[in-house]
């Protein structure tokens, strides 16, 4: 093997060790995981899928619910281009459970300086956590291309 071809290699080996290295320390310490979506909305045969997400639960009821002394979920619905419901109150130290869904095409969940980030594919539950520590007003963005009106697609996330 050539002298470069060695020097290279290495630096391949070094470089995939790191990636490996910074995916656990983003999995272990800093809690970034691949959203869960086992949750599936069915439609009937011959319906239409925002009629059944609006008729199963807890679509049938979004917002805020208190499930426990600091223990909320959020249930969310996304349609071109808003999200519902579009105000979402919260009180500061919440740990909350993030339920969203699409009735139309794919959006996007974003809470930029917190770690939600999800994708809401049509018919599809996405979950996801998080502890609201300080209070303050934060933007709930939609982040997947959607359609025309996308940039005016976003929510108020109010933790008081
Ligand atoms: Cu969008």
């Amino acid at each position: 093997m050539d002298r470069f071809e060695k020097i290279f290699f290495g630096i391949s080996v070094v470089m995939l060790a790191l990636f490996l290295c910074a995916l656990f320390y983003a999995s272990a310490a800093m809690h970034v995981h691949v959203q869960s979506s086992q949750e599936v909305i069915s439609v009937k045969p011959g319906g239409n899928l925002a009629m059944a997400v609006l008729t199963t639960a807890p679509f049938n009821n979004p917002g805020v619910k208190q499930i426990g002394p600091h223990d909320y979920e959020v249930d969310i619905i996304a349609q071109a281009w808003t999200f519902y419901p579009s105000e979402i109150k919260l009180p500061a130290g919440a740990n909350v459970e993030f339920k969203a869904t699409s009735v139309d095409v794919t959006h996007g969940f974003l809470i930029p300086g917190t770690l939600i980030n999800m994708m809401l594919i049509p018919g599809q539950v996405s979950i996801t956590h998080y502890r609201f520590e300080h209070a303050g007003t934060y933007l709930l963005l939609c982040h997947e291309y959607c359609g025309r009106g996308h940039h005016t697609m976003f929510a108020k996330v109010e933790v008081q």
